[in-house]
């Protein structure tokens, strides 16, 4: 009888800490031992030569979830999660999204009928709150967090997800009391409309604007007020998918004076950027999403950000519609203006590989830094620490064993996603995954997934409730770090 039913021997095994040479015994789907020549296994993986890093966690992804017809995302649990453990990634939070009128309970429980007996991997939920009614806030929302819902998404932005500001005051005074974490999309939501419209009475109606009616002021005010209503509130906030240097600057201005504010950061800020939207006929069309790529000047700053730890969560936003396809970026069959096609690119099964090669790869970022970014951060700002996003005796066996050598050229016939283009066609990566393990299960091995549909488990968030009397804001230690153990809430 052998005391682990997997060990990965020989493999540099990376975690937010440390970087060290060691063996790992798996038991009962559990990491059970960190050491040099652990005894055989029944089961060995040989990784000498390899990397071995935490599975990724996706902490912004969206997949089937419902939206206003004619669009339909692309991708739905068992798609989305197929796609996700072969780019490494084995925890996804997607959203459960409120529409306006509709109690959150029963948009958890539609969430719920999606996903169950769907996902490959582990999945929890995030809440996206629309309108934040007396039910909601006294009722719903308080008992959900306390059932291991413990994150929410709200927007300033889009007519019919946005909030105003004092209801985001109401939901940011309900997170404080309840210790949940809440993530804001920060576009003002007025000067979008604005310049939509001049641009659309000037006949300016391509993918290209799309740039231009979201320009670089739209997101930094809007951070910025997302910044002061926290502090106002006195309660911790993560900004989502940051573009560029001005909005960055915000987040690392609260961060200075000791606020707890949160930044996010994904690919498309990174490898794309506005050019992308202006690519011939309506191809741009396939790089339109909410904030836009901005240019090779913000890259630089987001890079700089990720490295210097402003950041401190980078995630897919995947966001799947297909671009032939008159349910997704050509609505109608159409290429219809700018303001039609559904904020979004693809994205869960790349996150990893690219970081991995353009960020540790090419001395970017350190390998510690990248697993505190794609997979520890995550794990811990939203509450599935330790069991998730570390490697550790006690944690769950997700991993990820990486080949650093092997390159890829990115095509989309090579993804398992369900849409009909990756943004990053033809680019050239060193480093891949070479086998992913949830829960000591492989579920992809040389970029061919296994494992059965509907293995992946739901889990509950568990965020410590706040202590009160809580000191003010000027009160609080600073300790916003990309591998603090402090949680956040
Ligand atoms: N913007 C969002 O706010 N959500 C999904 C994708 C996007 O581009
Ligand atoms: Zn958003
Ligand atoms: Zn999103």
């Amino acid at each position: 009888m052998n005391e682990f039913d997997l060990v990965i021997r020989g493999g540099t095994v990376a975690t937010a800490a440390d970087v060290v040479q060691c063996d790992v015994g798996v038991h009962g789907g559990r990491i059970a031992a960190l050491a040099a020549d652990l005894p055989r296994g029944a089961q060995e993986i040989d990784a000498r030569g390899r990397i071995v890093t935490p599975g990724g966690v996706d902490a912004h992804c969206h997949m089937d979830q419902p939206m206003p017809p004619p669009m339909k995302m692309a991708d739905d649990f068992a798609s989305a999660t197929r796609s996700a453990a072969c780019g490494g990634t084995t925890t996804v939070i997607p959203f459960a999204a409120q529409m306006k009128g509709q109690s959150i309970m029963a948009a958890v429980d539609d969430y719920h009928r999606r996903a169950e007996g769907r996902a490959y991997v582990d999945y929890a939920f995030h809440l996206i709150v629309t309108d934040p009614t007396e039910t909601v806030l006294r009722e719903e929302l308080p008992e959900l967090i306390r059932s291991g819902y413990t994150s929410f998404k709200i927007y300033m932005t889009y007519d019919d997800l946005k909030l105003n500001d004092r209801q985001i005051l109401d939901v940011l005074a309900l997170a404080r009391r309840e210790g949940a974490m809440a993530m804001v999309h920060a576009e003002n939501a007025d000067c979008i409309g604005w310049l939509t419209d001049q641009l659309e009475a000037a006949g300016k109606t391509a993918p290209r604007y799309h740039a231009a009616s979201r320009p670089r002021v739209v997101e930094r005010e809007a951070t910025h007020r997302a910044i002061s209503l926290s502090e106002l509130v006195d309660v911790p906030v993560l900004i989502v998918h940051v573009s560029g240097s001005e909005a960055m600057e915000q987040i690392r201005w609260a961060q200075s004076r000791g606020l707890r504010v949160y930044g996010e950061t994904c690919p498309q800020y990174l490898f794309l950027t506005e050019e992308n939207l202006g690519a011939d006929g309506y191809e741009g069309a396939k790089c339109v999403c909410s904030p836009p790529p901005r240019d090779k000047v913000n890259q630089q700053a987001i890079w700089h950000g990720l490295a210097s730890g402003v950041f401190q969560v980078f995630s897919s936003d995947h966001a799947p519609f297909r671009y032939d396809d008159e349910q997704g970026k050509k609505p109608g069959g159409k290429a219809v203006p700018f303001r039609y096609i559904p904020n979004g690119i693809p994205g869960i099964e790349t996150r990893l590989p690219l970081l991995f090669s353009e960020g540790v790869g090419k001395g970017r970022l350190e390998l510690s830094a990248f697993v505190a970014l794609t997979a520890t951060n995550p794990a811990k700002i939203y509450g599935l620490y330790p069991r998730k996003g570390t490697i550790a005796v006690g944690a769950d066996a997700d991993l990820v064993i990486w080949d650093p050598e092997r390159g890829v050229t990115i095509t989309n016939s090579l993804l398992h996603h369900d849409v009909d283009y990756t943004p990053y066609e033809g680019m050239r990566l060193k480093g891949w995954p070479e086998v992913t393990l949830s829960r000591g299960e492989i579920v992809c091995a040389g970029g061919e997934p296994k494992g059965t549909l509907g293995r992946g488990q739901f889990l509950k968030c568990e965020l410590p409730k706040p202590a009160t009397p809580r000191p003010g804001v000027r009160g609080w230690v600073r300790a916003i770090s990309p591998t603090s153990s402090r949680s956040p809430a």
